[in-house]
């Protein structure tokens, strides 16, 4: 039991071992099993469930249940996402309160196997011994999630799926799809077309890094998500116990919405385009009523392809309110409201947003900066980007926080400062910087540490081309996020790099192209082409300096970076 990851509360090794034949059968009450049987696909397991059990159909005799291979249990006294598993000379068995604790301890049940158990088929007839022991686990935190941004780089549906079978082996579970930037709108509207038509795609695609003359690839980019793929991802998600989070983000970083509806600028005169380069634009959608019931229309069209939507993520960061201001039309608007400021503008905005989700059953989620500008709906959960600093005002507040900071979280930087490092948004954040993360610190006193429900690393995709640079910035960071998102954090490195060693294999079976400890294989380097590293070219420890001042002074909606 040696090589769980992520490390479960307890777990006990006992002499001897279980066997598992292929066929072999699981019994319990739906969707338990279910649950189980997803989780281990190459067990082929039959099911055997005991509430609908019909002996005669499923052509079993009735001692079958009682010697299934894997016995799985409903006991409501373990509490949400909770589990123990064990296994004895006579079987698997997996005591779980609900169907995510069924799902997790199949998990660490195929942990338990070879790590040929990750391939995603084997030899007919194999079969597999299981050491015997006992594991009793439950997760510290709620919220354990991945940040895609499938808009400045559109992922293709199937890299999507993929990531949330990955995320699901390391008990993650949330997906927040980032589906809007400046740089591309990826969700079919089937109220206002032209936003996937002409938001989704651009003619090129800048290769220059910052202070060098602006060179650009030539090579069209696009792509976008229909509402039956949503729908689809949702469903694939939810089997997977992972909760797919929407955002667009809003009022800032607008460029492809207004290229595809220039009317919703606060400057409808000028001409927009979906860009083709990185940073912070001016681009800003207009804060009149027009814009939110524009929005609103678009939110119910997502949340309806999606299903269930508990979260919805409506950005709020980096927004330049200059044009704003210069309207004459929305100055006036601003003082019909009683506003002093754009700042309360921006604040009075999202507010408004998130009255329209909860009225359909969603909590608003935001980045920091709405926090800092107010008016915060008081179920609104925080996204403190910005350091510990903002995070812990957010608790203190009382907002629900999940903990980002781009310190150690955000999984564009680099791996190391080091010129065979392919380019990162900057330098550097290695997969020790995670292990050493405590989402709620231990000196915070216990009211705001409670506010904390977890962790989320970012996959922003300035530099983040394709599935194969995914796999490379995602692991072994998102197998460390996932550990101090399950236990609480810090995990001790003498004890976390040895289990990470052997869960590489798992990795390799299951055919991720995870960065190697050892550093990049010839083949992931930078080159000399557009992915080239400059070292040094920006370091982390400043840009966290730098947050940390902005998100001290009361106007950090500013754009930061
Ligand atoms: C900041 S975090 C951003 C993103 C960038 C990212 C690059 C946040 C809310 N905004 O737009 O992609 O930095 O690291």
């Amino acid at each position: 039991m040696k090589h769980l990851l992520p490390l479960p509360r307890r777990a006990e090794t006992g002499p001897g071992s279980a066997e598992i034949a292929p066929g072999s059968s699981v019994s319990g009450p739906a969707p338990l099993t279910d649950a189980v049987r997803l989780a281990l696909p190459v067990l082929d397991l039959r099911v055997l469930d005991l509430r609908v059990l019909d002996l005669r159909v499923l052509d079993l005799r009735p001692g079958d249940a009682a010697t299934a291979a894997v016995r799985v249990e409903e006991d409501p006294r373990l509490g949400p996402e909770a589990y123990e598993l064990t296994i004895a000379g006579d079987g698997v068995r997996i005591a779980a309160g609900d169907r995510a604790g069924a799902f997790y301890a199949a998990q660490t049940l195929r942990q338990l196997l070879p790590a040929e158990a990750f391939r995603s088929a084997v030899a007919p007839g194999t079969s597999w011994t299981v050491p015997c022991g006992r594991v009793e686990d439950a997760p510290r935190f709620s919220w354990r999630g991945a940040h895609l941004d499938v808009a400045r780089n559109f992922l293709p549906k199937r890299e999507v799926l993929r990531m949330i079978d990955l995320m699901a082996l390391h008990k993650l579970n949330r997906l927040h799809l980032h589906l809007a930037d400046d740089q591309g709108w990826r969700v079919e509207s089937r109220a206002f077309p032209l936003l996937h038509e002409v938001g989704s795609h651009r003619p090129q695609t800048i290769t220059s890094h910052k202070g060098e003359a602006p060179a650009f690839d030539g090579v069209p980019h696009g792509g976008h998500y229909t509402l039956s793929d949503l729908a689809e991802i949702a469903a694939c998600a939810r089997a997977r116990e992972v909760m797919v989070v929407p955002e667009i983000d809003v009022p800032g970083h607008a460029s492809a919405v207004l290229a595809a509806y220039p009317a919703l600028a606060s400057r409808p005169q000028e001409r927009y385009e979906v860009l083709d380069r990185w940073g912070i634009s001016p681009a800003i959608l207009s804060p009149l009523p027009a814009t939110v019931d524009f929005l609103t229309t678009v939110f119910a069209e997502i949340t309806d392809a999606l299903g269930d939507v508990p979260y919805f993520h409506i950005g709020g960061d980096e927004c330049v309110l200059d044009d704003w201001a210069a309207s004459a039309e929305i100055s006036a608007y601003q003082a019909s409201l009683g506003l002093e400021t754009t700042g309360d503008l921006h604040a009075w905005f999202l507010r408004r947003l998130a009255d329209a989700l909860a009225e359909r059953g969603s909590r608003a989620v935001v980045w920091d900066e709405a926090f800092v500008s107010g008016r915060l709906r008081p179920d609104t959960v925080v996204m403190p980007w910005r350091g510990e600093h903002v995070a812990r005002r957010a608790a203190a507040a009382g907002h629900d926080v999940v903990a980002t900071p781009v310190f150690p979280m955000y999984f564009d930087y680099a791996e190391a400062a080091s010129p065979e490092e392919p380019a990162g948004l900057g330098d550097a954040i290695t997969v020790a910087d995670v292990v050493a993360f405590a989402p709620a610190p231990s000196e915070w006193p216990e009211e705001e540490r409670a506010r904390v429900i977890g962790a989320q690393f970012q996959l922003w995709s300035e530099r983040i081309p394709d599935g194969r640079t995914l796999d490379y910035r995602a692991w072994p960071r998102g197998c460390a996020a996932a550990e101090v998102a399950w236990t609480g954090g810090p995990a001790a490195p003498e004890d976390f790099f040895p289990r990470l060693e052997a869960h590489l294999a798992r990795l390799d079976a299951f055919g991720v192209e995870y960065r190697p400890l050892s550093g990049p294989r010839p083949w992931q380097r930078g080159g000399t082409g557009w992915r080239r590293h400059r070292p040094g070219a920006v370091d982390v420890q400043d840009v966290m300096r730098h947050l940390h001042e902005l998100s001290l002074s009361a106007d950090s909606t500013r754009p930061s970076l």
